[in-house]
């Protein structure tokens, strides 16, 4: 016999060899058709592994998370057996469970198609439907690389595995798979899932190895739950800023122009034009000076900065021209410690707080572009603070709390907070502990000291200094960075920065790079995903769209309304289109243009108009005063 202990203290003897099911099983029947698999010790136990020690047992039933977890990680199992029967040839890269289903990498012998996934998933529901049980074997590792002897990819995981290991191997029918588990006991566990996409997927994400098929899924434990999260996915590519940015006609990407290298279009210009205008009236009123610098600058200056030793990777490549050299800059940063020693500094100066809208060039891997989010070309709602040290506390909560007032001036929706630390990559990160240490202190110490609430994340610091990066949530389902807030200790040194103190000696300033929120390219993509495409007023590309009932009668008072409206800067627009009333309504919807007004004789007769706001059914009448002082106050309010 051996003793199990629950997780409320509890100490039941059951025979050796007991196994999770059959712990559920002995307390309830309700339990057993619960559970899902264990844990023994914090080891995950599939449903039927064997117990053979005295052990802390933990069930997980359907509606923990470790339950999907497995659920998913046996369906990419279900998937790889399907895939087998279907192509003899395939080989099997990694199939782990990921957060909102699985995947697995295959080669496959031929190329999948797009249209195969609905045969796989035909083949992966008989297969739930022989109900073959799931089982685990363990191997030495010598006898687990014969056992995959024709499968390349498994051999090679299997190698780096440490001397010694034991080997789990999980079988279902004529499929067995090399996998740590745990599982799921049964295919016909297996029955509510679909497959979603397919995706190209180098071996060991080496770009030098092979290219594989990576096939995305997602199971579920009953059929209510699978259908309401394909609703989800079904809305969030209605959200996606890529198709929103099609039919708003925000902006273009070209293959001609080159990838990454977005182009905006009238209707995004102007969007982008109003939060300029935002953007430097926040930054006045917070103390900061605006400035302006060259795209280019000469290769010493980044190898001063120190981009050139850990950042080159992210450049586009040397430009040369008579002994001189070039590079297109990828941060403003070395350009603003220029502007900072352009004269001299005493204590009573600082902070000093340098903003400017700037344009970067970054060469991004083309595999990570994405739409407006990640992109080559981009303008940033940039700054750097040069502060003394007894002012760094002060100026990176003053920086945090105007991106937060942005933040919430633009109703945006934040994810979660970021302190981003270095790791011990020494190409990655400049290398003085003391420095990072400092650095890294101040940032924790004043995250607690304010109750801000963050994760922390190691190796995404900037290789200058650790981060506080604020983070969203994009319709994907992918977490990005939007603003963030740097400390800095070394380009002051790197640029030999000073001020005079008040003992009259010089001193180091230390500066603090701020990104407000975020560039152009990736806010935009933020604010389409986030509005569903419905910019509010203050933003919206086209504020008001006024349609004449009859292009015959009511135009002429339809222009002087919209004269009115531009007059007092309002973005009004005519539609003198040749199209029938109802169909200029519709495309007045599809923009989601806030204010829609049709004019007709009522209008012109009582001096008023009636207007319906987008996202309402109900049409308002007012007098043409009412009407602009309430569109106006709207905006300048926010909405709020
Ligand atoms: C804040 N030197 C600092 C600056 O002073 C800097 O450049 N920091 S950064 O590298 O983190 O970039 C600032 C912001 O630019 C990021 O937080 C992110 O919101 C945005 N950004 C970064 N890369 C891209 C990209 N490829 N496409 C679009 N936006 C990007
Ligand atoms: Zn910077």
């Amino acid at each position: 016999m051996i003793n199990i202990k629950f997780p409320d203290g509890s100490v039941k003897e059951f025979n050796e060899g007991v196994s999770i099911e059959e712990i559920a099983s002995s307390i309830s029947s309700g339990l057993k058709k619960q559970s899902v698999a264990g844990y023994v010790n914090d080891e995950l136990f599939d449903l039927n592994r064997p117990i053979l020690e005295d052990a802390s047992v933990t069930i997980i039933t359907k509606k923990d998370q470790a339950a999907f977890d497995v659920l998913n990680h046996s369906a990419a199992h279900l998937m790889a057996q399907a895939v087998k029967r279907l192509y003899p040839n395939a080989k099997f890269g990694v199939g782990p469970n990921i957060r909102e289903g699985f995947y697995y990498d295959i080669d496959a012998g031929e190329q999948i198609r797009e249209e195969d996934l609905a045969k796989i998933e035909k083949m992966m529901k008989r297969i739930s439907q022989e109900q073959t049980m799931i089982t685990r074997t363990e191997l030495p590792k010598d006898e687990a690389l014969e056992f995959f002897k024709d499968d390349k990819y498994k051999i090679e995981l299997i190698s780096d595995l440490p001397e010694g290991e034991v080997i789990s191997l999980y079988n279902q029918g004529e499929f067995t798979d090399l996998c740590r588990g745990g599982h799921i006991g049964s295919t016909k566990n297996i029955r509510f899932f679909k497959l979603l996409s397919l995706a190209g997927a180098y071996w060991r994400g080496d770009s030098n190895r092979e290219q594989l098929q990576r096939i995305y899924g997602t199971a579920w434990f009953n059929e209510e739950d699978l259908k309401k999260h394909l609703v989800v996915l079904a809305e969030r590519k209605e959200r996606d800023h890529r198709k929103l940015g099609r039919e708003l006609k925000i902006f273009e990407l070209s293959n001609d122009a080159g990838q990454g290298l977005a182009m905006w279009l009238p209707n995004g210009y102007t969007v982008r034009k109003v939060l300029e205008d935002y953007v430097y009236k926040l930054e006045k009123k917070a103390g900061y000076q605006h400035v302006s610098t060259p795209m280019l600058g000469t290769k010493r200056l980044y190898e001063i900065s120190g981009h050139w030793s850990h950042y080159r990777e992210n450049m586009f490549p040397l430009m040369e021209r008579d002994g001189e050299e070039w590079v297109l800059r990828p941060m403003s940063c070395p350009h603003h410690m220029l502007i900072y020693k352009s004269d001299l500094r005493s204590y009573r100066d600082l902070p000093i707080r340098y903003a400017e809208i700037v344009t970067q060039h970054r060469y991004e891997a083309s595999g990570a572009l994405s739409g407006l989010e990640r992109v080559r070309a981009m303008t940033l709602t940039d700054a750097h603070l040069f502060v003394r040290q007894d002012q760094i506390k002060k100026e990176v909560l003053d920086a945090y709390n105007l991106i937060l007032q942005a933040i919430a001036d633009l109703d945006l929706e934040i994810e979660y907070v970021e302190l981003a630390l270095r790791d011990k990559n020494k190409d990655k990160f400049h290398d003085n502990d003391e420095l990072w240490d400092l650095a890294e202190e101040i940032l924790i110490e004043l995250l607690a000291e304010n109750n801000i609430e963050h994760t922390v994340m190691k190796g995404e610091a900037a290789f200058y200094g650790p981060k506080i990066d604020i983070q969203v949530r994009t319709a994907m389902g992918h977490v990005i960075t939007m603003s963030t807030v740097q400390l800095d200790f070394l380009l002051p040194d790197r640029f030999d920065l000073n001020y005079i103190g008040s003992d009259g000696e010089k001193h180091r300033p230390v500066v603090i790079h701020r990104g407000l929120i975020s560039t152009w390219e990736r806010l935009m993509s933020i604010l389409l995903e986030q509005f569903k495409g419905a910019f509010p007023t203050w933003l919206a590309p086209i504020q008001i769209k006024l349609i004449p009932v009859s292009l015959n009668v009511h135009k002429e008072y339809a222009e002087k309304l919209n004269d009115l409206f531009i007059d007092h800067d309002l973005r009004s627009e005519l539609d003198l289109r040749e199209e029938k009333l109802g169909y200029k309504i519709r495309d007045a919807q599809t923009l989601k243009i806030p204010y829609q007004l049709v004019v007709g004789d009522n209008e012109i007769d009582s001096n008023q108009v009636t207007y319906r706001k987008f996202g309402s059914k109900e049409q308002v009448t007012v007098t043409v005063e009412e009407f602009i002082d309430l569109v106006k106050k709207e905006i300048f309010n926010k909405g709020k």
